[in-house]
């Protein structure tokens, strides 16, 4: 057998997990359906789907990209993965309890954030050799931010102390990218188109990324009324996760595919 039948058979398989995951989480469980006024409800939907089709692209893309961009792509698409499959999950809570899937989403932020910050170690090293130590600040800077945050949000600590924990664990990762060894290394190293999404991911992390600690401003610093407060919330996490999931990706995407001319 030829390697095109191989690589066409990873592909249609790597689809087919995609569609039963998919199909598999349709149907709310306790037969309570997604209620067309559920404004809510119909987020998670839609983002779950997004997500999902964002997966299917970055594993069907790497094909295209060069030798050392693919483990980006990989990358991007774990994250969806990962990400569709909880709100799935978050989807269903959302419905039968109207309650916020705090853990979950926790959960789902303790993968896919260190995934997406290891992004900034892989597309470095794809164009020149980078110590560890960046990848390991980064980790430790998004470890402290979700500590910090969880133990707030779920009523473990005190809100506003877990908070400004988890401010500084934020705003470590962004020192790192932006005066830290990373930035020394992309700008440096890194051929322009690299540089240009270097800058972008870290645009993302600053802006895309406060869109969070806004979130978790309003829903529990406030004081407004916490069921109210709670749809806020959920609406902001789950546009906030468009962003800084299936954006982020593109830019490696593009920059992957457009280094691989
Ligand atoms: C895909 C999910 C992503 C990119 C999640 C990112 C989450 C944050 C940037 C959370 C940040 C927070 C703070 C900066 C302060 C404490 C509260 C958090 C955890 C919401």
């Amino acid at each position: 057998m030829n390697n095109n039948f191989f690589r066409i058979m990873k592909s249609k398989i790597s689809i087919a997990t995609l569609l039963l995951i998919s199909s598999k989480s349709m149907f709310a469980s306790d037969g309570k359906v997604l209620e067309s006024s559920d404004f809510v409800g119909i987020t998670f939907w839609l983002i779950s789907m997004a997500l999902v089709a964002s997966t299917a692209f970055f594993f069907l893309e790497r094909d295209r990209v060069a030798g050392k961009w693919k483990t980006s792509l990989t990358v991007s698409g774990l994250v969806t993965l990962v990400a569709s499959t909880h709100y799935f999950y978050m989807r269903d809570v959302w419905i039968t309890t109207g309650s916020t899937p705090t853990v979950y989403r926790y959960i789902d932020w303790l993968i896919t954030v260190p995934l997406l910050m290891t992004e900034f170690y892989l597309i470095l090293s794809a164009i020149t050799a980078v110590s560890s130590g960046i990848f390991w600040r980064l980790l430790i800077g998004t470890l402290v931010m979700l500590v910090g945050g969880y133990v707030g949000e779920a009523g473990y600590a005190n809100a506003w102390i877990s908070f400004i924990v988890g401010m500084l664990g934020w705003a470590f990762i962004i020192y790192e990218v932006f005066a830290g060894e990373a930035s020394k290394v992309s700008a440096s190293h890194a051929p322009e188109n690299v540089q240009k999404a270097f800058n972008t991911m870290r645009l993302i992390v600053t802006i895309g990324w406060a869109i969070y600690p806004i979130g978790y401003f309003v829903g529990y610093l406030t004081g407004s009324d916490p069921a109210s407060s709670m749809a806020t919330l959920n609406i902001i996490y789950n546009l906030a996760d468009v962003l800084n999931k299936i954006a982020f990706g593109l830019i490696i995407w593009s920059v992957a595919v457009s280094e691989s001319k």
